[in-house]
């Protein structure tokens, strides 16, 4: 086969295949197997772009051969949480897993199995989809919905342009005139490999670059010619004031408004006080954000007077309550100052530039009941109301329908069911691909509710926080071990095929064949288990349009997409407006949304708008807790993956960021150990005291391993201890807006 390249007289054959947990990447890897070993690991060294794998993907082989890779299944024999567990044999975990499933079944329903299911892998097979599969089957589950990594932002693309195809190709970042990075960070985050290239890229040709973060983000650092830091949460203040002025000095495109937006005076009304008396000035927005006025003018005049100039407004901003009104008021500035549908600019938004999937627009629809319904095939699902004039009745979204939970709220929806509100009673949760407890806010109220179950079956590839709490634990293998197709994380032209590397290592097996063992013992049809692994993927490679040839792709290892030229979103909308309108239900961009109208909710309100919350800066609670918390992503993992990965932990000490200001008047030195708390937990690190970060904030990396001490302090340093979970109204998730207090910690 083309795809084994044998190194002559050195037994080594190199294997095209690919890195694909959730990362913000996509990577191409060339692992170079003697006996039968992973030896060494190469990345792309092929044809332009190449698709270059990070630290993490270098670093694999220590992730592979982990002394803590789960080696067999495992059964709980200590209290749950404890991590007292046994090794079984297959058949007897795979017995105890259909028994207990078919008794809940028979006792409770379907809708007494959740489902808990994450992006760990982010392969087109394998991971969640078998098990949903097999539960679907099974006579269906509980599901959940809202994605933590944007739903904020998905919810403002639909709601201002219908769709969340709204990305232009990296490489058109060089013809903008200036690049506003907005709580965006993909020095670190990815965010499809060779943005950082074309930032670089953009910065060698000039193009002025501003970053607006609370932290001198890597991103920042390399790449900015001016750093404007912003207390979190109050980014659609600065955002309104932007527009403000440029409406006050008559700088918007106001052809590009007539022609192609709605509702711009309804937005007026509020931005010049008719609505509330509060004139939306840069002052009145320096009070919130603490952004100086004169610094807001003038970045409202650059970027309105540096045509084309592309803000990309990044995910994190929207992670938080009322999310959703940065990302809107950030679309909203894009659209008033023409940057829509032209090469250099970019329609902010969710960030999808190239799909195979969705390769037309789609018009929208005013009446829920005139949409075909969206099918799950899911019977616990089967009659579950539709919510009336969601945005998600629009294409692209996520479907909350009324028989789902929303991902934050799993752990309050196992505590109080059906008396709290839940659509369903839950008894046991299948967890895949998913370190849940690290990972979803409230980490406390997660312990609580994972004890509540009657059964938890968790599969693994290690002995997460998560995987703690299981009564069964089931070994899965890593995509060294299997072959899989990985379309790209974002939007770039490009499809990843992993080829099997290596044999599964130890008693690890893939999460299809895990389901193919299940299926049988619970007396189900073998649906799509009766299928290959590689027959399977012909066919998923058979659905997308843009794979022309599944063997030529699989022994590439990749296969590159050559676009004519670069993509640009809504350039057929604004070129020839008649024959294409945006699918919203005007036919226009939406500054004014008239779906959020029609819920009738200020919380949801149909312009955007800055709205305090109860953990704001200046919210009663932060007198008792003063510093904001922000979580970010770190460079050495992709959330709690890799963290316990030598290579990768030991480059950096996990530890919590604090201002000297803040440190000082707290008695805290650099490296001390501190208490990070608030009134859902207390998190014990180091501090990493550094002008990297303004007075008045705080950040956590987010993903680090729950590890909590005989007092429920937790040592390992997980943000998600301090997090709440309450979702914002339009679905975002809170992560960034926690309020929290630091001192030094009793010991030294
Ligand atoms: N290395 C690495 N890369 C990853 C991941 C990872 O875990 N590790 N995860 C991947 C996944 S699944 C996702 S969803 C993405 C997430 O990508 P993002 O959401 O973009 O990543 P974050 O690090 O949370 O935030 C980006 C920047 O926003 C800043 N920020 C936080 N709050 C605010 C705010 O209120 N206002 C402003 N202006 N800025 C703010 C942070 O300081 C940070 O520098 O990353 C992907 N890439
Ligand atoms: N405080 C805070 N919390 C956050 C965020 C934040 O910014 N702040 N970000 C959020 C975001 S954007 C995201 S996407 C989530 C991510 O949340 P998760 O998806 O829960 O996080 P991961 O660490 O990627 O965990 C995935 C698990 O899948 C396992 N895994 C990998 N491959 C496979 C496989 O093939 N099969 C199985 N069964 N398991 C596998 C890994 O070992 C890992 O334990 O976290 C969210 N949590
Ligand atoms: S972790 Fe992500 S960015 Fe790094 S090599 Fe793997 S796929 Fe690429
Ligand atoms: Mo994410």
């Amino acid at each position: 086969m083309k795809d084994e390249t044998t190194i002559p007289g050195r037994d080594v054959t190199i294997i095209n295949t690919g890195c694909c947990h959730d990362c913000g990447g996509r990577c191409v890897l060339k692992a170079h197997v003697k006996d039968g070993r992973v030896i060494r690991i190469e990345s792309d060294t092929g044809a332009e772009p190449q698709i270059r794998a990070c630290m993490r993907g270098r670093a694999y082989r220590q992730r592979l051969y982990s002394p803590d890779r789960l080696q067999h299944p495992l059964r709980r024999v200590g209290e749950r949480g404890e991590g007292r567990f046994e090794p079984v044999s297959w058949d007897e975990a795979l017995d105890e897993v259909a028994t207990r499933m078919k008794h809940i079944k028979a006792t409770y329903g379907n809708s007494a199995i959740l489902m808990v299911a994450s992006g760990g892998n982010q392969g087109m097979l394998h991971g969640a989809l078998p098990v949903g599969a097999m539960l679907q089957e099974f006579g269906g589950f509980t599901r959940t919905w809202g994605i933590a990594s944007y739903e904020g932002a998905m919810y403002a693309s639909m709601a201002t342009y219908g769709t969340i195809r709204t990305g232009n190709s990296r490489e058109d970042l060089l013809n903008a005139r200036m690049l506003i990075l907005w709580g965006w960070n993909p020095a670190v985050t990815i965010q499809d490999p060779g943005t950082s290239l074309m930032i670089a890229r953009a910065r060698e040709q000039g193009i002025r670059i501003v970053v607006i973060d609370p932290r001198y983000s890597d991103t920042a650092a390399t790449f900015a010619d001016q750093w404007i830091p912003i207390r979190p949460g109050t980014d659609s203040a600065m955002l309104i004031a932007m527009a403000y002025v440029i409406l006050a000095e008559n700088l918007q495109d106001q052809p590009f408004i007539d022609a192609h937006t709605v509702g711009l005076d309804k937005y007026r009304a509020y931005l010049f006080g008719e609505e509330d008396g509060v004139h939306k000035t840069p002052a009145w927005a320096e009070s919130i954000t603490k952004v100086p006025a004169q610094v807001i003018t003038d970045l409202a005049r650059q970027y309105s007077g540096s045509k084309p100039a592309a803000l990309i407004a990044g995910w994190a901003p929207a992670r938080a309550s009322f999310g959703e009104q940065y990302s809107r008021a950030a679309n909203v500035l894009t659209a008033i100052t023409g940057n829509i549908g032209i090469n250099g600019g970019y329609a902010s938004g969710f960030m999808r530039a190239y799909s195979s999937r969705e390769t037309s627009y789609k018009k929208a629809i005013r009446n829920p009941d005139q949409m075909p319904p969206k099918r799950s095939g899911n019977p616990v699902e089967e009659n579950a109301l539709p919510r009336k004039f969601s945005l998600h009745k629009l294409r692209g979204g996520t479907n909350p329908n009324g028989a789902r939970i929303h991902n934050t709220k799993v752990y309050d929806a196992i505590l109080r069911g059906k008396a709290g509100g839940y659509p369903a009673d839950i008894k046991m949760a299948y967890v895949v691909a998913s370190n849940c407890l690290n990972q979803h806010p409230n980490t406390h109220r997660g312990e609580q509710a994972l004890k509540a179950l009657d059964f938890l079956v968790v599969n693994e590839q290690f002995m997460t926080p998560t995987a703690r709490f299981a009564d069964i634990v089931l070994p899965v293998n890593t995509f060294m071990e299997r072959s899989d197709i990985a379309p790209p994380w974002l939007g770039s032209p490009y499809y990843i095929y992993l080829n099997k590397a290596v044999d599964s290592l130890y008693e690890s097996r893939s999460d299809l064949d895990i389901c193919r063992e299940l299926s049988p013992r619970l007396g189900i049809s073998p649906g799509m288990f009766k299928f290959t692994e590689d027959e399977i993927l012909q066919g998923i490679a058979a659905s997308r349009p843009d794979i022309p040839d599944y063997q030529a792709m699989k022994a590439d290892g990749v296969l590159k997409i050559k676009l004519p030229e670069p993509i640009v979103s809504f350039k057929e909308q604004i070129t020839d407006p008649e024959n294409h309108p945006f699918p919203t239900l005007s036919g226009k961009i939406e500054i004014y949304c008239e779906h959020l109208a029609e819920m009738n909710d200020p919380r949801v309100p149909p312009i955007p708008k800055y709205m305090p919350h109860e953990e704001s800066h200046d919210s009663p609670k932060a007198k008792t807790f003063p510093l904001q918390l922000i979580t970010s992503h770190d460079k050495k993992r992709a959330h709690s993956t890799w963290h316990n990965v030598p290579w990768c932990h030991d480059t950096s000490v996990h530890a919590v960021s604090i201002n000297p200001q803040d440190a000082v008047a707290r008695g805290i030195d650099h490296s001390a150990s501190v208490d990070v708390f608030n009134d859902r937990g207390r998190v014990r690190i180091p501090a990493n005291v550094t002008e990297r970060i303004m007075p008045g904030v705080v950040d956590i990396k987010q993903g680090a391993w729950y590890a909590p001490d005989e007092n429920g302090i937790d040592r390992g340093g997980c943000a998600n201890v301090l997090t709440k979970d309450e979702p914002s109204p339009g679905g975002a998730h809170p992560m960034n807006s926690a309020l929290v207090q630091v001192e030094p910690s009793p010991e030294k």
